[in-house]
C-alpha cells in the first residue's frame, strides 16, 4: 500500500513529493515535502553526531602507538554511525527532511569534561546555501584532538530509493605526546534512503569508506544491508592494514548500530547499545539571531505542535529575508563573508593522504577554521 505510514490527508502530497524526487536530481533541499516528514532540525546540527560518545574521541589521545591509534580512530568512527544515520528514526519515528540551513547559520555546542576526558567543543557554519554546504570544527584541546570537515550531498533516485553521495571529507589531527602530530583523512559513506514508498524512510549505508592515517595505516570499511555478510541490516566489515600493504592486520565486523567484534579473536570492538550524550547548547535567549535553534525556533515550534501554517509562515519570513540580503549584496557589489572558515580550493592533507589509497576524486576543496571563537565555559 502506498504510504502506509502517511497520514490520510497527506497521501497525495506524499505521492507528488516522491514524483518530484524522481525527476529532480542533485539537491533535494528545496523540494516541498508534506508536513508529516519535516523534522524542524537544521542540518547545521548534524555535525554534533561526530561526538556523542566523547570518551571514545578522547581515548584516541591515550593510544600508545600508531597501530593502536588507528584502531582507536576506527572504533570512534564506527561508533558515530548510529547517531549519524539512525537517530531520527529513534527520536522521530523515521528519517525526516531536515531544515535547509541559511548561509551564515551557526551552531555551537560542547560536551563537558567528565573524569578527565577533557571538554569537547563544536562549531558549525553553513558556508554555502546553493548548493548547501556545512563546515564544522570539533576540538578537545586538553587532549590535543581536532576534527575539521565539511559536507554536501548529491542525490539521485534509483529503484525506489534515494541515493545520496556525500561530498566532502573530514581530517582528524592528533597531537603526539613527544611533539609532532598524526593526521587521519576520513571519507564519508554513501547512503541509500529506503522505505519511501511506505512513508517511513530509513538509511542504509553502502559501498566503502576509508580512514587513512599519515603513518600509513589504512582502514577500509565496507557497508552492507540485509541479505549480505551476516544478512543483517546496518552491517559492516572493516579491515585495518599496516603501511605499504593492503593485507589486513585486523578485521572487525558486526552492525554499526549495535555491536561488532574482532573477527580473529571474537573480542568486543564497538558497542553503541548504551546511552549517548547529546551536545549541550546555550539557552535560546543567550544565542545570537544566526544560531540555528534561535533562528528556526518559530518553524520548529510550528512543526512540533502540528501548526503547519505558522511553521510555513515563519519559514517564508526567513527565506524572504535571505533573498533580500542576496539582492542587497548584488546591488552593493559585496559578497557574504564567512565568519569562522577560509575556503581553500585544494586540501593539502586530502591530496597527500588520498594518494596513499588512490582516493577518488584525487583532490577536494576544504574549509579551514580561523580559530577566532572562544566557547564560553
Ligand atoms: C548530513 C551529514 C551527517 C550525516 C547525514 C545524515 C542524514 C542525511 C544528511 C547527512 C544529509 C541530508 C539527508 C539526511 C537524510 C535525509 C536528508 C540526505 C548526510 C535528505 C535531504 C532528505 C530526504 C527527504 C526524505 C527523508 C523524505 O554527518
Amino acid at each position: 500500500v502506498v504510504g502506509e505510514a502517511v497520514p490520510a490527508a497527506q497521501k497525495s502530497s506524499w505521492a507528488s513529493f516522491l514524483k518530484s524526487i524522481a525527476s529532480v536530481s542533485g539537491d533535494l533541499s528545496s523540494l516541498t515535502a508534506p508536513p508529516f516528514i519535516l523534522s524542524g532540525i537544521s542540518l547545521t546540527e548534524f555535525p554534533a553526531y561526530w561526538c556523542e560518545r566523547p570518551e571514545l574521541f578522547s581515548d584516541i589521545a591515550d593510544a600508545k602507538d600508531e597501530e593502536s591509534r588507528s584502531i582507536a580512530v576506527l572504533k570512534w568512527f564506527i561508533s558515530t554511525l548510529k547517531s549519524q544515520y539512525t537517530s531520527r528514526n529513534e527520536k522521530l519515528g523515521s528519517e525526516k527532511k531536515p531544515l535547509n540551513p541559511v548561509l551564515g547559520e551557526l551552531f555551537y555546542g560542547s560536551w563537558p569534561d567528565i573524569n578527565g576526558r577533557g571538554q569537547t567543543n563544536l562549531l558549525v557554519e553553513q558556508v554555502s546555501h546553493h548548493p548547501p554546504i556545512t563546515a564544522f570544527y570539533i576540538e578537545n584541546p586538553s587532549k590535543g584532538i581536532y576534527l575539521r570537515g565539511h559536507n554536501a550531498q548529491k542525490t539521485s533516485f534509483s529503484g525506489g530509493s534515494i541515493i545520496v553521495k556525500q561530498i566532502g571529507h573530514a581530517v582528524l589531527t592528533v597531537d603526539l605526546p613527544g611533539g609532532g602530530k598524526e593526521e587521519f583523512l576520513i571519507t564519508l559513506p554513501r547512503l541509500r534512503i529506503d522505505g519511501l514508498w511506505y512513508g517511513s524512510p530509513y538509511i542504509e549505508l553502502t559501498e566503502t569508506s576509508y580512514i587513512q592515517s599519515s603513518t600509513g595505516w589504512l582502514s577500509t570499511i565496507e557497508y552492507k544491508g540485509k541479505g549480505y555478510f551476516s544478512g543483517k541490516s546496518h552491517s559492516f566489515k572493516a579491515g585495518l592494514s599496516p603501511p605499504g600493504t593492503l593485507a589486513a592486520r585486523h578485521t572487525f565486523e558486526g552492525t554499526w548500530h549495535q555491536t561488532s567484534r574482532d573477527a580473529a579473536t571474537g573480542a568486543l570492538f564497538t558497542d553503541v547499545t548504551g546511552p549517548k550524550e547529546e551536545v549541550a547548547v546555550r539557552a535560546l535567549d543567550a544565542q545570537s539571531e544566526w544560531e540555528s535553534r534561535r533562528l528556526w525556533r518559530g518553524v520548529a515550534t510550528g512543526i512540533r505542535e502540528g501548526d503547519f501554517d505558522t511553521a510555513s509562515r515563519e519559514k517564508s519570513k526567513i527565506e524572504n529575508e535571505q533573498r533580500q540580503r542576496r539582492k542587497d549584496e548584488a546591488a552593493a557589489g559585496t559578497k557574504w563573508e564567512l565568519k569562522h572558515f577560509d575556503h581553500i580550493d585544494s586540501d593539502p592533507v586530502y591530496e597527500r593522504l588520498g594518494k596513499l589509497f588512490k582516493a577518488n576524486p584525487p583532490t577536494e576543496d576544504a574549509y579551514v577554521y580561523r580559530h577566532n571563537y572562544v566557547l564560553e565555559p
